[in-house]
């Protein structure tokens, strides 16, 4: 999606957008155990590996 519109908003709660060199803070809160993946959106950067994966017990 975000290679098709490059200049997509990132707007939602679960998302945030960090300018270079800045910091954010998302809050999430789990309601069941498991591993989840959250990754950049930004073209390029998921294959260049900014992924992660959380795991919840
Ligand atoms: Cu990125």
């Amino acid at each position: 999606m975000m290679k098709k519109h490059p200049g997509m908003e990132h707007d939602e709660p679960y998302m945030a957008h960090v300018d270079p060199g800045k910091k954010g803070t998302i809050v999430w809160t789990f309601n069941r155990a498991g591993s989840f993946e959250f990754a950049c959106l930004i073209p390029g950067h998921f294959e260049a590996g900014m992924i992660g994966r959380i795991t919840v017990q």
